[in-house]
């Protein structure tokens, strides 16, 4: 979230760790940067390291293609516990072996806590599928050597896109205003991943909502098609990471 108060934690944390990691939504990479926040980390002087999260739920071949533009970087999946080694091992390759402290931040929702429980192998750090869940700093220890700070998630300051955010989850399916457009829209981005994902045929954004709509008995009295039902469902389905 964009409040100050969250960004007073997170400005905390940039100044007490000594190696920042950006958590990224695997499905959504560049939209989840925080440009922001990669600028103050330069800024400051400290290390960055990007930890792509969620890469069960995205395709393979496009990840790849991250491992060349973003350096450097770790692909994780929290929820099954994959990639956390490696991370380590990098986590610890780039303090040069030494103890080390590390601020976890990032936009909402794309994971931070769940990194730090797959870290630290319990349940430290609280989660939830609802963004601006974190609200304080949280300080957990994943080993002898790693301690790790959990921030807040914060959207760069200037950034008002409910399109943007109702598309990254950093804005819950529940508050978004308008679904229908924020639905099109990803429908028009993952067109083949969500027309498989509800088995609908469709030439474009509007025929495959609609398709769903039937498919899912989203109707109206009437009996048509109720798109602004079937479009809360189809980003609730898409944020809380149902679709793959
Ligand atoms: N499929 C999948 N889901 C994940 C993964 N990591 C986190 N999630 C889910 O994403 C949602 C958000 O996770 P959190 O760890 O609370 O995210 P956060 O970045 O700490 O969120 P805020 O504190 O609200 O900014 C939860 O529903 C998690 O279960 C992952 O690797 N794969
Ligand atoms: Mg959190």
């Amino acid at each position: 979230m964009s409040m100050p108060s969250y960004w007073k934690h997170v400005n905390n944390v940039l100044q007490s760790a000594e190696l920042i990691i950006e958590v990224l939504d695997a499905r959504m990479i560049e939209e989840t940067r925080n440009i922001e926040l990669e600028e103050k980390t330069q800024k400051l002087g400290k290390k960055l390291l990007f930890v792509i999260n969620k890469s069960d739920l995205a395709n393979k071949s496009e990840l790849e293609k991250t491992k060349k533009t973003l350096h450097p970087c770790v692909f994780i999946s929290s929820k099954d516990r994959l990639g956390t080694t490696i991370l380590k091992k990098k986590i610890l390759e780039l303090s040069k072996g030494r103890s080390v402290v590390v601020g976890i931040v990032g936009y909402p929702n794309v994971g931070k806590s769940s990194l730090i429980n797959a870290l630290s192998g319990k349940g430290a750090a609280k989660t939830s599928s609802v963004s601006g869940y974190t609200q304080g700093m949280q300080k957990i220890k994943v080993d002898n050597k790693i301690m790790v700070l959990d921030t807040p998630g914060v959207l760069p300051k200037k950034e008002k896109d409910d399109l943007k955010h109702g598309k990254t989850g950093a804005l819950s399916y529940e508050k978004i205003k308008d679904p229908e457009t924020v639905a099109l829209n990803l429908i028009r981005d993952k067109i083949e991943t969500i027309k498989k994902h509800y088995d609908v045929k469709g030439k474009d954004e509007d025929e495959v909502l609609e398709a769903i709509a039937y498919k899912t008995q989203k109707l109206t009295k009437g009996g048509e098609a109720n798109l602004n039902a079937v479009s809360v469902m189809v980003l609730k389905d898409w944020q809380t990471g149902k679709i793959k």
